[in-house]
């Protein structure tokens, strides 16, 4: 079900050689990011700022982010020079960078914020990505490795390329960091099946550059507000089974998060909890939610447990217009929960 025109165009020593030459560079990825989106934009970041010697605001290289935020980006982020939109906001559309680089995703609908200001310099854009589907009018350089289970593979490699080094394992400290996070959160901490030996070298290589792994793990998996702990109790007790047990859904409603006093990005990973059941082959939270427009529509989190036969929960999100991966996508759909949990037993039929 892939794109056959979803695909590499260029090797990533052409555009480490391509980016070399550029005075100014943003780089984006999807609306609220997540580890390996915030990871993989600032390590590039701070590889080209790095081999450009510059700094601060005279970088030439600076990320954007269209929020909302999680809590620990700050943290991973500071001093890196970035924009962060707010939902609904707009970013400094004056800025015309010779160069643009979207990691983690190569999908319209996941850029909608910068739709138009891109739309009109998709020819000095590039898109570095290893999801299954993406739309390639977002740029004519791709690299898209849709067997790396991060992102923050491929942009490992670059960096290493953009700063001229024998190896990944002789990356500065601090680009090395937010590549480990990015490839320690979408391999769930290397729990996931996506883990495989080329992960387990890269990171190998990420903590022999000087990560440290425990204060990584801390700040941002232990250092949760009460608030998301309400949250997830809500979510919790909306469990509900179906397909004799091998199916979840948990859901949320725009009234949870009032009054739990949570933030959206606080149901972060819920989606997996339920994974945890023997019989469980899908888990599914939906969320309710009330665009700036007032439409009602529901996003739906999906996650497909490994083991003999796992379903393909990427063509489940399809069927829905959404997409991912095999074992963790996503879609939005129009309506109330209602609606979204009929058509969602629909398309897991
Ligand atoms: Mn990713």
């Amino acid at each position: 079900m892939t794109d056959p025109d979803w695909n590499t165009t260029a090797p990533l020593p052409e555009i480490a050689a391509w980016l070399s030459a550029k005075r100014s560079v943003v780089v984006l990825t999807h609306a609220k990011p997540d580890g390996d989106a915030m990871g993989s934009t600032l390590a590039l970041a701070r590889a080209l700022n790095l081999a450009s010697g510059t700094s601060g605001a005279a970088s030439v290289c600076e990320c954007w982010y269209a929020g909302p935020m999680p809590a620990w980006y700050k943290f991973l982020s500071a001093p890196t020079k970035l924009r962060t939109i707010e939902p609904g906001g707009a970013p400094d559309f004056t800025l015309d960078p010779e160069a643009i680089v979207i990691c983690d995703t190569g999908t319209w609908g996941q850029i909608d914020g910068y739709a138009d200001w891109l739309r009109s310099r998709v020819d000095r854009a590039c898109v570095i990505d290893h999801h299954l589907q993406g739309d390639p009018d977002t740029a004519p350089m791709r690299n898209v490795d849709t067997s790396a289970a991060a992102v923050c593979q491929s942009v490992a490699e670059l960096c290493r390329l953009v700063l001229g080094l024998d190896s990944v394992a002789d990356l500065p400290t601090e680009v090395a960091e937010p590549l480990y996070f990015g490839i320690a959160t979408d391999t769930g901490w290397f729990k996931h099946g996506n883990v495989n030996a080329a992960v387990m070298r890269t990171a190998g290589d990420l903590l022999a550059a000087g990560v440290n792994h425990e204060r990584l793990y801390n700040i941002t998996e232990m250092h949760d507000r009460p608030a998301r702990l309400r949250l997830m109790a809500r979510a919790l007790a909306s469990l509900e089974m179906h397909n004799d047990e091998t199916v979840v859904f948990m859901s949320l409603r725009p009234i949870d998060l009032v009054e739990t006093g949570a933030a959206p990005g606080d149901s972060g990973g819920f989606v997996d909890i339920p994974r945890s059941v023997g019989k469980v082959r899908v888990s599914a939270l939906l969320t309710e939610i009330l665009t700036p427009d007032k439409q009602t529509i529901t996003k739906i989190s999906l996650r497909s447990k490994g083991g003999d036969d796992p379903v393909d929960v990427n063509q489940v999100a399809q069927k829905l217009g959404g997409g991912g991966h095999a074992r963790a996508a996503g879609a939005r759909v129009q309506g109330d929960l209602k609606t979204a949990k009929a058509r969602l037993l629909e398309a897991l039929a």
